[in-house]
């Protein structure tokens, strides 16, 4: 590709922009992921965003992250999205109305506001909060952070270990495609194809109004999102109560659970508290994980349906993510470098990750999480290269990362070929994420 080389000026210019969107996105208690397509608090994208706001101002990523955990449920539950009620209802689909969890998820402890989701997304959190708190410990310290949400993190993962734990082995369960955060990836197309769609009349699309038809999921897809959360709203987000149509234990999931499981292990410790419980549970998941979705012949870690208790034969860059933790067996580290670095994963021109096999046959360099690369997997791969001593793979990801990051005036994912930009621009966790890899 013909693209200028960076100039020396450049770092400090990245760092400026990335602050800027930051700071453009920030409602005064929380970032939205974006002003057009997300404009309310999402999970996942609060803990991505809190690891690189904690280079800006510590206090606001702490209370980015208290925000979020503000919203969470009596269960457990920390949901995915947190409806702010400034927004009017038909900026995003689907709308409070839709999920209603002060009144459907009572039973299951949701708050009586802000109004919430009900699902739930990866557990990024306590390894943010523990970023967070690293940042400026005696700050952190001062205003007693890590006492106040250690125990709602806690009770997080006990929720996830307990009532999702729906195989059975020691995992956590993804029981919808907004879930494991990857959409429409074709790791669950299969699992997919049993859920009965609902009507295309009984919702209305608020993402085409900001996002291409071509970049995003398809009208079928989302009738079938709206089936699994409508069954599940009305049996009150209970998880004993419903048998889940869509059931599968994801890679990227546990392996957050389990790198965040350490995380609390390690703020235990510099709480004085015993950490033996943390790091027992993240011993035990680690050698699930293995047991449960290695694939040694493939050279990565598969999804595995639960409804068949069969692992899905597609590549996707969840599968790729377990890199991330730490006293994983050495042979798999390899085997996982070797993926990565070889045709299914290798993307030289942008030196990205694609979302899903490049050699695929459901592989679309436009259309969202079925090729795409995103810069949250960028910086997760990241993470697990640098855990794991691959000093050089790591550097070239992070120059890939922070050139594509600037080229696509941090777009929410770009095509893994070309470079192009796709999706929303100004994408929160992208200029986050950027902001730490520069530091
Ligand atoms: C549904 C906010 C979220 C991300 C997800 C991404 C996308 C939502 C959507 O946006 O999902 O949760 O409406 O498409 O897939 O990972 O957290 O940025």
């Amino acid at each position: 590709l013909d693209r200028p080389a960076p100039t020396a000026a450049a770092p400090l210019t990245v760092r400026r922009g990335a602050a800027r969107v930051l700071i453009d996105n920030w409602t005064g208690t929380s970032t939205v992921p974006s002003r057009t397509l997300y404009p309310h608090q999402w999970s996942w994208d609060s803990a991505f965003i809190a690891i690189g706001l904690r280079h800006l101002s510590v206090r606001r990523a702490q209370q980015e992250l208290e925000s979020l955990l503000s919203a969470q449920w009596a269960d457990g539950r920390i949901p995915h999205i947190v409806f702010n009620s400034a927004v009017p209802d038909d900026a995003y689909f689907p709308s409070p109305d839709f999920w209603r969890s002060s009144t459907a998820g009572r039973a299951a402890g949701a708050p009586a506001g802000p109004e919430t989701s009900g699902i739930v997304q990866p557990p990024v959190h306590a390894l943010a909060a523990w970023l967070v708190h690293r940042a400026d410990p005696e700050e952190s310290r001062r205003r007693g952070f890590l006492t106040r949400v250690v125990p709602r993190l806690a009770a997080w993962h006990d929720y996830l270990l307990d009532r999702r734990d729906l195989g059975g082995a020691g995992l956590a369960a993804a029981v919808h495609p907004w879930e494991p955060g990857m959409d429409n990836s074709p790791c669950w197309d299969r699992a997919l194809r049993r859920v009965v769609p609902a009507a295309p009349e009984a919702f209305q699309r608020a993402d085409l109004d900001h996002g291409h038809p071509a970049d995003r999921p398809t009208d079928l897809d989302y009738g079938r999102y709206v089936r699994l959360v409508t069954d599940y709203r009305d049996t009150g987000y209970d998880d004993r109560a419903l048998r889940h149509a869509f059931a599968v234990e994801d890679p990227c999931f546990n392996a957050l659970l389990i790198v965040s499981e350490r995380a609390l292990a390690a703020m235990a410790e510099e709480t004085g508290a015993d950490s033996t419980a943390h790091t027992a549970r993240a011993d035990a998941l680690t050698q699930h994980l293995v047991t449960r979705l290695w694939d040694e012949r493939a050279g990565l870690f598969r999804v595995r349906d639960l409804a068949t208790d069969t692992l899905v034969e597609e590549q996707g860059v969840t599968g790729l993510i377990p890199l991330i933790v730490p006293y994983l067996p050495r042979h798999i580290v390899s085997r996982l470098v070797e993926t990565l670095t070889g045709p299914h994963f290798h993307a030289p021109a942008t030196r990205l990750v694609p979302s899903y096999a490049l050699t695929g046959h459901a592989f679309d360099a436009q259309r969202y999480w079925r090729g795409p690369a995103w810069f949250n997997t960028a910086w997760l791969i990241h993470l697990g290269l640098r855990t794991h001593g691959r000093e050089q793979e790591a550097e070239r990801l992070r120059r890939g990362f922070l050139e594509e990051a600037a080229h696509s005036d941090f777009a929410e994912y770009i095509d893994p070929i070309t470079g192009a930009a796709r999706g929303a621009r100004h994408f929160s966790w992208t200029a986050a994420l950027t902001l730490d890899l520069l530091c």
